[in-house]
């Protein structure tokens, strides 16, 4: 079973979008295993967007996710990662189509209200990032054989 994690952006928590995010992600048949509403802090911020550092948009975009709460979430379910990303939609908005979370709901690439990890390794080390392992809630779902 894989992990991702998923986090509603500052301008989502903002606009009210907690419930719409989670809201797609359950009803595709997803499973939550932990949230939590935080600020993040610059050293936590610098380490989930370590790749980006350097680029023209990696100022703006540590000050962007660190300029209010987001809602931190641990999804799981088979494919998640690659099946989020296809729930959120592409990361230019002008690629992100009607029917994704960002196709519906953002209008510039920077604030595009959610973030998913893109491969399995990314995940655990943002997972790692935000969460303690004793957060994460281990349970079964009985509805899990009809998904
Ligand atoms: P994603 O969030 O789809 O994984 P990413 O990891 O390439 O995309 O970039 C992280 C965030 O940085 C993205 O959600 C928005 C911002 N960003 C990416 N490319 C950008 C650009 N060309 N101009 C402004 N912001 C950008
Ligand atoms: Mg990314």
């Amino acid at each position: 079973m894989e992990r991702s994690f998923i986090m509603v952006k500052p301008d989502g928590v903002q606009r009210g979008l907690i419930g719409e995010v989670v809201k797609r992600l359950e009803q595709k048949g997803f499973q939550l295993a932990a949230a939590k509403l935080m600020v993040i802090s610059r050293e936590q911020a610098e380490k989930h967007y370590a790749e980006h550092q350097g680029k023209s948009f990696y100022e703006e975009l540590i000050s962007f996710i660190t300029s209010g709460p987001v809602f931190g979430m641990v999804w799981q379910g088979d494919q998640v990662i690659t099946i989020s990303r296809m729930l959120m939609g592409k990361t230019n908005t002008l690629d992100a189509q009607p029917g994704t979370i960002r196709g519906d709901f953002a209008v510039h690439t920077g604030n595009n209200i959610i973030h998913g990890s893109d491969s399995p390794e990314s995940a655990e080390r943002e997972i790692a990032n935000f969460f303690r392992e004793e957060e994460i809630v281990n349970y079964e779902r009985t509805i899990q054989k009809w998904i």
